[in-house]
């Protein structure tokens, strides 16, 4: 969609959008449903980009201690436990800048992917930057999806981050689409942008060809020592509105109500899913930073008569429209 036609929906009355946005969910999924997905964080902190949000980066003092890479055994252990949960979809991130074919760090991921892809979930990974010939391994040894997210407009990604560029993001998204694999592609709302950016932001990630099968949409968690720890808290109903425009601009993803539920109402939440939202990450804690508990979530879940998606581990990627170029076409 175009960010004209976004902003024309963005600006209607909250409740007209909402229904909008309403409809189109219940065209294309079960109304009362809510994908369970499990994060993890197999290599924690150290990162060398400057992400401003970001509480990985070794360039800030966020007292995030560095790990190495967690074995296959631990990380099995843990996809073992949120299967048992009732997630489907197991995500491991890694705080690097990018992987490379051939490095020793990469051959343990591809490996313990291969073992992951065997338990049933879908199985997403998001480790930066990502050649062709890493992407098609990913593909080969059972990924899913690739997680890797624009975060803002292209105009405002300079002011965030300075050691990687939209583009470089763009590419790597292209390489995940070619290799076959499904992309998960969204933001973060609260690096200080404006609802233009936002859009704009939207307008990139509706206009990708094919378009992702997931989009998450995070509230900035402020973390202490970053450039951003001070920025204030997103307006819940800003957030709201921002679903609903993506749930009717990508009718097809899964939208997912991601990092910063910790600081939302119950009825917040309630109000995002009856928006558009249909995912959430399920467990104590995201990859540093909090979530909401278990047996919370549970309750929220009963309370609203929402039950759980199944896993869809064997998907297709979304089909390219063939009648169009395909998109990111960076590279
Ligand atoms: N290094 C990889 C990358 O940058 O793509 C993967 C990990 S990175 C932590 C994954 C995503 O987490 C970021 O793109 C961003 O959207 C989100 N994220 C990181 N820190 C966050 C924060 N403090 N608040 C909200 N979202 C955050
Ligand atoms: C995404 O969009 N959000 C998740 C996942 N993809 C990798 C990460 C949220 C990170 C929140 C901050 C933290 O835990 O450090
Ligand atoms: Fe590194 Fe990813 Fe954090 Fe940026 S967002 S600092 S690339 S872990």
């Amino acid at each position: 969609m175009t960010y004209d036609q976004l902003t024309a929906l963005y600006q209607l009355p909250l409740f007209e959008l909402i229904d909008q946005s309403r409809a189109v969910h219940k065209e294309n999924w079960p109304a009362q449903e809510v994908q369970l997905c499990t994060l993890l964080s197999i290599k924690t902190g150290g990162c060398s980009e400057d992400c401003s949000y970001c509480a990985q980066s070794a360039r800030y003092k966020s007292g995030v201690e560095v790990e190495r890479l967690m074995s296959k055994e631990s990380v099995m252990e843990r996809a073992l436990q949120a299967r048992a949960t009732g997630s489907t979809r197991f995500c491991m991130g890694a705080a690097w800048r990018g992987v490379r074919m051939g490095t020793q760090r990469f051959e343990q991921v591809l490996d313990i992917v291969n073992d992951v892809a065997k338990l049933g979930m879908e199985v997403c990974v998001t480790l930066g930057e990502l050649g062709a010939e890493e992407a098609a391994a990913l593909k080969q040894a059972g990924v899913t999806a690739y997680n890797h997210n624009v975060d803002t407009s292209p105009e405002h990604y300079p002011n965030i981050v300075s050691t990687h560029t939209f583009e470089d993001r763009l590419r790597t998204i292209r390489h995940a689409q070619d290799a076959g694999m499904s992309v998960c592609c969204g933001g973060i709302l609260g690096l200080g942008e404006t609802i233009e950016d936002r859009l704009k932001m939207l307008e990139v990630i509706s206009e990708f060809n094919p378009q992702p099968e997931s989009i998450p949409i995070n509230a900035l968690m402020p973390m202490p020592g970053t450039p951003l720890a001070e920025n204030p808290q997103v307006d819940p109903l800003d957030l709201a509105r921002m679903i609903a425009v993506t749930r009717i601009a990508v009718p097809k993803a899964k939208v997912r109500l991601s990092a910063g539920r910790t600081m939302l109402t119950e009825e917040a939440q309630t109000l995002c899913f009856y928006a558009g939202a249909n995912s959430i990450f399920y467990g104590d804690k995201l990859l540093t930073a909090k979530n909401p508990a278990v047996e919370k979530d549970r309750t929220l879940l009963t309370k609203l008569g929402l039950g759980t998606q199944l896993p869809n581990p064997d998907m297709t990627a979304p089909s390219c429209d063939l009648s169009k170029e395909a998109s990111p076409s960076c590279c």
